[in-house]
């Protein structure tokens, strides 16, 4: 299908209006943004932007909107979401084009990730039936303590080109069925998919007339006219981000000097310890996948192999015997495993990493510009391996590139040391068939990051769990397990059913 067959699928067309309440769009009054095709450079659509006074119009409609939205019992805000992962399962196909021309997915990882929002809907769904608390045992007599969890108030959502849509998902899904209003910055690199996902969200709103409007709210533009006056926001209870570490720290610091609430899903240096007992040919998949998937464009994209000596060889001759085959170009095209880049300074920046790795003696193969057999326009290289000394300061950074560093050990002690020895703690893997290699790196003392997997790769996380990792990864956790207690408010309710006043801590206070 043609770019402008599928954007037509979802009313988009060569001008488009960039910010949306509900079912409303109109044209922000910021600049015109044009948006281009990772896969071969041609201009998609040019998007009106948002200005900062769109900002504040929008957040006072999605604050107004909260204070009904909260009324409504969860079970029936979740069968907006239903409603949602319904369309989402019709449109499927469609959506997944955009995702391929607007951030560069082949097609089996777009519909995956729009499966992961069908995913995360049901699970948003289940979940509107289950917000419990607690019931505590109060120290006092005729007297009971309980938790209720209390919708939190609207929600800034804040994602990043490579998951431009599933991520908007989690949160998305999850606030809403929390009683919480959405409103949505994409990424300027990818407002298209946002544009889209808000159509659907408004189809469903039109069979739901009881839906405020302003419960699901979109504002495309950058940083400096959308995402810091958002991040400012006094009324927006949280921030949800994801992105680079450096965009973090500064909507961390905007939402801390206001304290509010924020979650954070940063940057990634992901790695995967391959020990002698591991089954090598479960592993060679898991982490060709993970190293390559995506263009190594995903947060939890493999960047680290820490190899034992005795099988180093026979790993990198077998991984380089698969790179050698790996489909790169178009990624709408038919057993294509590798797309493009987003775009040329995603490609400096590798060319920049893959430099410096060179300068700490590493030894690069790959890496290189393909401009044979693929599109014209779009930045399409071969993924790198580097073997490489494990102390080299070029390995703490995250460059958004498939570039796999790979460094042999003797030891599971120096296995962990140097595994857990990045500035990142998002995902991470071993492959082992020992149980106490297993269980140790699993342990307190183990991988220090947010998700540690055995025998299955870095990558390409379930939603069923908590998403999110440690240290400059930020911290935060969405997605799945109990994650929505970040979009909602805690209360304690003490209640006395009994004739006295006893006070806590046995204080005596006779008045
Ligand atoms: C991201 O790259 O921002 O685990 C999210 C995964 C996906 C999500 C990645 N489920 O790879």
């Amino acid at each position: 299908m043609q770019a402008s067959d599928a954007l037509r699928t979802f009313g988009i067309d060569a001008s488009v209006e960039g910010v949306a309440v509900g079912r409303g769009f109109g044209p922000g009054t910021g600049p015109a943004l044009a948006v281009r095709s990772p896969i071969d450079g041609q201009t998609l659509a040019t998007v009106q932007s948002a200005a900062p006074t769109d900002v504040r119009r929008v957040v006072a409609a999605a604050s107004r909107a909260f204070q009904d939205w909260r009324l409504v019992p969860a079970p029936r805000r979740g069968e907006f979401v239903r409603r949602i992962g319904q369309k989402l399962r019709e449109r499927k196909a469609d959506l997944a084009a955009i995702v391929s021309w607007e951030a560069g997915k082949i097609t089996q990882e777009a519909l995956g990730e729009v499966q992961e929002m069908i995913d995360i809907a049901d699970f948003a769904v289940g979940l509107s039936r289950q917000l419990h608390g607690l019931t505590i045992a109060s120290e006092r007599p005729g007297h009971r303590m309980m938790e209720q969890w209390h919708p939190l108030g609207p929600v800034g959502v804040i994602t990043a080109f490579n998951f431009p849509v599933a991520v908007w998902a989690w949160n998305a899904m999850l606030a809403l069925a929390c009683g919480d209003s959405v409103i949505w910055k994409p990424s300027e690199k990818t407002p298209l998919t946002a544009v889209a996902c808000q159509r659907i969200v408004a189809d469903v709103m039109a069979d739901m007339p009881e839906v405020p409007d302003a419960i699901s709210c979109l504002l495309v533009g950058d940083a400096t006219n959308v995402g810091r006056p958002l991040a400012a926001s006094v009324d927006v209870s949280l921030i949800s981000a994801t992105g680079s570490t450096r965009m973090g720290k500064e909507v961390a610091t905007t939402v801390a000097g206001r304290l509010g609430r924020s979650l954070l899903e940063l940057g990634g240096n992901n790695g995967l310890i391959l020990t002698p007992s591991a089954d090598l040919n479960l592993a060679i998949r898991a982490i060709v996948f993970a190293a390559v998937g995506t263009a190594g464009q995903r947060c939890t994209t493999l960047r680290r192999l820490i190899v034992h000596r005795s099988i180093k060889e026979e790993v990198i001759g077998r991984l380089l015997a698969v790179y050698s085959r790996l489909k790169i170009g178009n990624p709408l095209d038919e057993g294509v495993l590798v797309g493009p880049l987003i775009d040329e300074a995603a490609y400096d920046a590798m060319q920049q990493a893959l430099a410096d790795c060179r300068d700490a003696r590493g030894r690069v193969y790959g890496g290189e510009r393909i401009t044979a057999g693929v599109p014209a326009g779009g930045v399409y290289v071969r993924p790198a391996i580097v073997e490489i000394n494990p102390h080299a300061p070029v390995i703490t950074r995250e460059t958004f590139a498939p570039i796999l560093h790979v460094m042999p050990y003797e030891t599971m002690d120096e296995a962990i040391e140097w595994h857990n020895a990045v500035p990142q703690g998002l995902s991470s893997a071993i492959f082992t068939s020992d149980i106490r290699e297993a269980e140790r790196f699993m342990g307190p003392a183990g991988s220090d990051c947010g998700i540690a997997n055995v025998n299955i790769g870095t990558s390409g996380a379930e939603i069923g769990g908590a998403f999110g990792g440690e240290k400059e990864t930020g911290g935060g956790r969405e997605s799945g397990s109990d994650a929505w207690k970040a979009y909602m408010r805690r209360t304690t309710n003490t209640i006395n059913y009994s004739t006295g006043l006893p006070l806590a801590q046995g204080i005596s206070f006779e008045v």
